[in-house]
């Protein structure tokens, strides 16, 4: 009885002139922090859905052992072919437990890891990625992550101690995550009353759901982009530098978050100063030459940063909870 199953809820100048401005950062920086031997570099990974590109910066730093257990299901391919299982507008989308094999009535979990031991501390904000647990259970993360669409710190951040928040949606990818937010949903009954679907005349005419009215993921991967690349288009030059800047102090602008430490600050800068002029050999027909215009708003945004940049070092290190 397929039917009684399914409820429906209708639901540049020149290059000298950088490396001049370059080279008076790196100056201030190695004078002003004290920090650097702590760097690390966090990773950037795009989550491929048939709805658009979902890129998020990872905190290597900050959550090290959530971001070994997402690393660990990337580089086996077990998040491949899965479906966003569940949507719940205004709150969060859920997936990386579930493939259909090949419908909603035949599905196949995610082979799972041991679970990850709770790392609690940065708030489920908007934009943010967190994993789902057992109820009751605060250590339970395996593969299920969710993204939060909406501020659900008062509730999220406390909830089963909390569910760990892992990373942050960069560049464009809410806008994705929304238009999968914004699709019908159908309940299969399980864990799948809530699913969205692409197509919701032809899964209701079919009473069932396939691979081609799901959200996929057809492939989760690390963007092999150099340090300091903070708008991932494989070089780094003077628009990056603006990222840094524009996301300094923040906690929730976090593209130029180099380190995953949850926080934009100077030492994110460094990798920028030590990378300026990279450019990836498949991206070598992308200019790295910035135009005159950017190149002016560099100069004004080098001085406010190493104003910046000094205040803060005054202050001490940063914390990384929110
Ligand atoms: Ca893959
Ligand atoms: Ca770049
Ligand atoms: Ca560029
Ligand atoms: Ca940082």
């Amino acid at each position: 009885m397929l039917g009684s199953l399914f409820s429906f809820l209708l639901t540049n100048a020149s290059m000298a002139i950088c490396r001049l401005t370059a080279g008076r950062l790196l100056v201030a920086i190695l004078l002003f922090s004290p920090a650097l031997a702590e760097r690390s570099t966090a990773t950037v990974v795009r989550f491929d859905t048939n709805l658009g590109d979902v890129d998020v910066r990872l905190y290597d730093t900050a959550t090290p052992l959530s971001i070994a257990n997402f690393l660990s299901y990337v580089n086996t391919d077990r998040w491949d072919g899965t479906f966003i299982h569940r949507s719940v507008p205004g709150f969060i989308v859920q997936g990386g437990g579930f493939s259909l094999t090949p419908d909603i009535f035949n599905t196949t979990d995610v082979v799972t890891d041991p679970p990850v031991l709770n790392e609690p501390g940065i708030s489920n904000l908007r934009g943010t990625i967190a994993y789902a647990k057992i109820g009751g259970n605060p250590d339970s993360a395996t593969s299920q992550w969710f993204f939060n669409l909406a501020d659900n710190s008062s509730n999220l951040d406390n909830q089963n101690s909390g569910f760990t928040v892992f990373g942050r949606v960069v560049g464009g990818g809410m806008d994705v995550v929304d238009s999968i937010a914004a699709l019908s949903k159908v309940s299969a009954g399980g864990p799948f009353t809530d699913v969205p679907v692409t197509d919701y005349d032809q899964v209701i005419a079919q009473q069932n759901i396939f691979n081609s009215e799901a959200v996929l993921i057809n492939d989760v991967f690390v963007l092999g982009t150099p340090d300091g690349d903070y708008d991932f288009d494989g070089d780094v030059d003077a628009d990056d530098y603006l990222i840094w800047q524009r996301g300094f102090g923040s906690t929730t602008d976090v593209t130029a978050d180099n380190n995953g430490d949850a926080i934009v600050d100077a030492d994110d800068l460094t990798p920028w100063i030590n990378n300026f002029g990279t450019v990836l050999a498949s991206t070598a027909t992308i200019s790295a030459v910035p135009e005159p215009s950017t190149l002016t708003l560099l100069g004004l945004a080098a001085l406010i940063a190493l104003r910046q940049a000094r205040r803060a070092n005054r202050q001490g290190p940063a914390s990384t909870a929110l």
